[in-house]
């Protein structure tokens, strides 16, 4: 089945399109992503990694350099590695031991690799930086002056800055000073993408030339971790442009990309936007309302066919609560395995726990000509906190904006969850949809979707399509920037319509948010 052609009946009326089809050469959605090569490198890194505390400044003291201090041992974490030029992550031989114990075996030789910290609950949570190289960070290691393993001793990782490094400076040979990243203000060590999975606000807003390299904003995240790639302030999953244009990370063998997006349908009297008379500022319940879709999309002219089995092996807690979105069943329960579909292998699920920017999910997919296995990665760009809310709405057939208590839930419930309008158009009002920060997501695209028309006893007499529309821009004194567009139902008689105000990420493919609200015509 094309997912173009998937339709949801969600909440008990109303139709919902979760996505469109995206083809291999667009830019991929939400997540970043790439590939485990054969393990049949000679190289091997290792290390202990511990909490501490990194150095703001490096201190040279009796020939070696601190970069760090080293508390307690950390278990269950996994370090990983990105090569600088195949950019593929290599795993660990096993997540770290009780004494924070890690090896990664198996590396190609002729690399240098950047070192990611993704702790127990499946999350990305540090970049290793090395050194210093003039007012850069060092951020990978390299065997180039020879020699089979490079072990790190300890690697402090600092939770309040988010980022690691070892607690003594590597060999000057073993750094790659050719990859580096911009330091934040007052410290040496620590990369401006560091504590903010790499999105590019405030001092990571990245003003240069994007150049084909792992780290393409010079962040001191590799792009697979970033979600912010090109460092604009728009994580991947909600910029139209996410990276450099031609850029891919996947495009290898038959896959093109895996995607894990966010999409969060709300009925209006589910979340209205005002209740007795003041605005609803219950936060959305992301865990039980949010619809993930899960995705490794084949590259053009590439059966799906050429894998028998796509599934994840490891990822958050909410995988184990997660549900088959339209069923009770656990995901769990079908050992987290993706469905087969024309172009793609699939699968939409409710999380019932707290999806988050920076989760990272690990597949793994099964070639069917000889059973062997291969492992990506997927980091979740964003999730939506909140959707669009109608504000106000007007129509052509009587003067009064209604607007605040106007939009009150009991107003809503006691026309049988509708609002009330006269004439043949209505306007509404809307704020955009909310980001993992509570944030205003600016730069959306905009429909009205799911349109059915109803006679009175509820019958559906006609679905229309979908209507992109370009809003208005207003500005509002409470909400800010906020958006308003007109739409003219159908001149054929009914009795009520529903809408759902959607707002789309500019990236095709990308999730959506959207308020289902009904009107009647009076
Ligand atoms: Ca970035
Ligand atoms: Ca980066
Ligand atoms: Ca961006």
């Amino acid at each position: 089945m094309q997912r173009s052609n998937l339709i949801f009946t969600l909440l008990g009326f109303g139709i919902w399109a979760l996505g469109f089809n995206m083809g291999c050469g667009q830019q991929e959605s939400a997540t970043t992503t790439t590939t485990l090569p054969s393990a049949a490198g000679s190289i091997t890194v290792s290390g202990s990694l511990y909490s501490g505390v990194v150095s703001a400044t490096s201190v040279k003291a009796a020939g070696a350099r601190a970069l760090s201090s080293a508390d307690t041992p950390i278990s269950d974490y996994q370090v990983v590695a990105v090569g600088t030029e195949d950019k593929k992550v290599y795993f660990p031989d096993s997540k770290t031991d009780a004494n924070g114990n890690f090896t990664i075996s198996n590396l190609p030789s002729g690399e240098s690799f950047y070192l990611e910290i993704i702790d127990s609950n499946q999350k990305f949570v540090a970049p290793v930086s090395f050194g210093v190289a003039g007012d850069a960070v060092v951020m990978a290691i390299t065997n180039e002056a020879g020699g089979d393993t490079i072990n790190l001793g300890k690697i402090a990782y600092d939770d309040a800055k988010g980022v690691a490094a070892p607690t003594t400076e590597v060999f000057a040979s073993q750094l790659d000073e050719g990859s580096t990243a911009r330091a934040k203000s007052a410290e040496d060590l620590v990369p401006v993408g560091a504590g903010n999975l790499g999105r590019g606000t405030g001092e990571a807003y990245f003003t240069g030339t994007l150049e084909d390299k792992v780290d393409e904003d010079d962040d001191g995240l590799p792009d697979i971790v970033d979600i912010d790639d090109d460092g604009d302030g728009k994580v991947d999953g909600l910029d139209s442009v996410p990276r450099r244009p031609g850029a891919t990370e996947t495009a290898r063998n038959a896959l093109c990309h895996s995607n894990t997006f966010a999409n969060l349908p709300m009925n209006y009297e589910n979340y209205p936007t005002y209740i007795g008379g003041s605005l609803n500022n219950s936060p959305i319940n992301v865990r039980d309302n949010t619809i993930l879709a899960i995705e490794v999309v084949m590259e053009p002219g590439n059966s799906p066919d050429l894998y028998s089995d796509v599934r994840i092996v490891e990822g958050p807690a909410w995988l184990e609560t997660a549900k088959v979105s339209g069923s009770a069943a656990l995901w769990k329960d079908s050992d987290y395995r993706l469905e087969k579909e024309s172009s793609r292998w699939d699968i939409h699920v409710v999380p019932n726990g707290t999806p988050e920017a920076g989760d990272v999910l690990k597949f793994q997919v099964t070639k069917t000509s000889d059973g062997s296995k291969e492992y990506f990665i997927s980091t979740l760009t964003f999730v939506f906190t909140d959707i669009p809310r109608l504000i106000a709405y007007s129509d052509s057939g009587s003067p009064a904006t209604k607007e605040g208590v106007a939009l009150n839930l009991l107003t809503y419930q006691a026309k049988g969850n509708k609002f009330e309008y006269t004439g043949n158009s209505v306007s509404f009002t809307f704020t955009a949809p909310k980001d993992d920060l509570g944030s205003y997501i600016s730069g959306m695209n905009y429909y009205l979707d799911g349109i059915n028309y109803y006679n009175a006893s509820g019958g559906v007499i006609r679905s229309a399509g979908s209507i992109k529309i370009t809003p208005d821009e207003v500005s509002h004194p409470a909400f800010g920037t906020v958006y308003k567009t007109t739409f003219t139902p159908t001149t054929e008689a009914f009795d009520s319509f529903k809408v759902d105000v959607k707002a789309q990420s500019p990236l095709s493919g990308g999730g959506n948010a959207s308020q289902l609200i009904n009107f009647r015509k009076i």
